[in-house]
């Protein structure tokens, strides 16, 4: 007879192909034995190691889903279950990846030359080329195409454009070796996509100042990109991709990888406190697993793992068949990182006083989630964009 499974309550497993199962066990053998025991140390030093992304390099986990380049070509599950992987340790080194997989290698590998991509992508799939991604600025968030970064023609040079402009709260770009910047075209008005290099930018024209003292995603490395009429020749600009789409065609992937990343995270903190609950005794020796109301907050939580899980793995393979909508996506990124931030807020209670110690984990967790549930478009901007799918009306304006 089926028995159950408080890890897979609803047995997503059954729906993975020996392939998933298998990249899903690297993943998460990587992430348990070589990144777990740094993350303590990093967050409180609010330290990055570069190094990581050689690792994941070395691994096959960077850019996964792309074909050739040296990258895996892996299905949009199997990247799924490597993000799950980096997220149960950490959202900001499932951040560092992301970022480095979805929102730079993306986009090169749908936007860019055939030379673009011969030029950056074997690099950066082995780690050894960073990427950053800007698109948030100072005074445009939720709201990015009212961007200010511009891109103009040079005055005296045939095909270089000087662009001018700050992005700000970037995940990277203190370390980055190519940094996607969009910036408006003067000529046009639309919106553009630029591979800056770091490397060829004349001194005093690009800057890229960490932002510290974070409250949260202390263990991912954040900071501005600062732009000042920075020479960029038109081979390093997306050829075609115009408007808003560009970006947001990288962050639908990217959006997907934090919807099952959520999953890891939620997992982790489930586990945490089931264990916790199990051995912390009150009231006349009972543990407070036997009291129901902590027996309510562990089945509201696993409830949340199961039916989030279920919804990317349907996502992700929507998306392989070409037949996911950006609402869907909306819809996933905004529950699992709603669910999952609600749910670690709970689950911490358990731990009491110890939630407070760094040494549960859970309490690093929870900062982490703010965050989670903020970029890539924070919930209430999801709820928007799913609520003008609904109504045909826009709420934004
Ligand atoms: P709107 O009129 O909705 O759309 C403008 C054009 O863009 C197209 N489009 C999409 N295309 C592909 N995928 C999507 N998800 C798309 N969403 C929109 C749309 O079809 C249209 O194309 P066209 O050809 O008709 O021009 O534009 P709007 O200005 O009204 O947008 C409103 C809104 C709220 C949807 C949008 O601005 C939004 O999503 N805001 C949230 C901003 C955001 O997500 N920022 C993310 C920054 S990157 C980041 O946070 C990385 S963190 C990484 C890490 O560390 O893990
Ligand atoms: P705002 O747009 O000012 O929004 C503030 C609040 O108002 C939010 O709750 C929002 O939902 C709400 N709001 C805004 N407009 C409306 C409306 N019309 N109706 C109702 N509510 C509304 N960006 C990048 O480009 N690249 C990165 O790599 C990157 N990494 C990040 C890393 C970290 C650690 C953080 C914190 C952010 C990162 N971001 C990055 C930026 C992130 O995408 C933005 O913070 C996010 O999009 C929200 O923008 P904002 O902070 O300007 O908030």
């Amino acid at each position: 007879a089926p028995s159950f499974n408080w890890e897979d309550p609803l047995n997503h497993k059954s729906l993975l192909t020996e392939d998933e199962i298998a990249i899903g066990e690297t993943a998460e053998r990587y992430c348990q034995e070589q990144l777990f025991p740094r993350v303590l140390q990093a967050y409180r030093d609010e330290h990055y190691d570069p190094k990581i992304l050689e690792e994941m390099g070395d691994l096959g986990l960077l850019g996964a889903t792309i074909e050739g380049y040296g990258c895996a070509g892996v299905s949009s599950v199997a990247s799924g279950l490597i993000t799950r992987a980096v997220e149960r340790v950490d959202s900001g080194y499932r951040s560092g990846m992301s970022v480095q997989s979805s929102l730079v290698m993306g986009p090169i590998n749908d936007f860019g030359t055939a030379e673009q991509k011969e030029r950056f992508l074997p690099g950066m799939a082995k780690g050894k080329i960073i990427g950053a991604f800007g698109l948030t600025e100072p005074n445009h968030g939720s709201d990015p195409g009212s961007m200010e970064t511009v891109a103009r023609p040079h005055p005296t040079k045939e095909g270089v454009y000087l662009l001018s402009g700050s992005k700000t709260w970037i995940t990277n770009s203190p370390i980055a070796d190519v940094l996607v910047v969009w910036a408006k075209l003067q000529e046009t008005g639309k919106i553009r996509g630029f591979l800056v290099e770091r490397s060829a930018c004349p001194p005093g024209t690009l800057e890229t100042p960490q932002i510290k003292n974070k409250t949260g995603l202390r263990a991912s490395i954040t900071g501005m990109i600062q732009l000042d009429n920075c020479p960029v020749p038109k081979e390093n600009m997306f050829p075609e991709i115009e408007g808003l789409k560009g970006p947001f065609t990288c962050l639908n992937s990217a959006r997907f990888g934090i919807a099952f990343g959520m999953m890891g995270a939620l997992e982790d903190c489930l586990a945490r406190a089931r264990t916790y609950a199990l051995e912390r005794k009150q009231f006349k020796g009972n543990p407070l697993a036997k009291y129901q109301l902590v027996q309510k907050k562990l089945a509201e939580a696993a409830t949340d793992v199961a039916y989030g899980t279920l919804a990317a793995i349907q996502v992700g393979r929507l998306k392989d068949e070409g037949k996911a909508t950006p609402e869907m996506i909306s819809m996933i990124k905004r529950q699992n990182c709603d669910r999952t931030l609600y749910h670690a807020r709970t689950l911490q209670e358990i731990f009491g006083g110890n939630a407070v110690s760094d040494e549960y984990h859970i309490g690093r967790v929870v900062a982490n989630l703010y965050v989670t549930q903020t970029y890539e478009g924070q919930s209430d901007i999801h709820s928007l964009i799913l609520g003008r799918a609904i109504t045909g009306v826009q709420a934004f304006v």
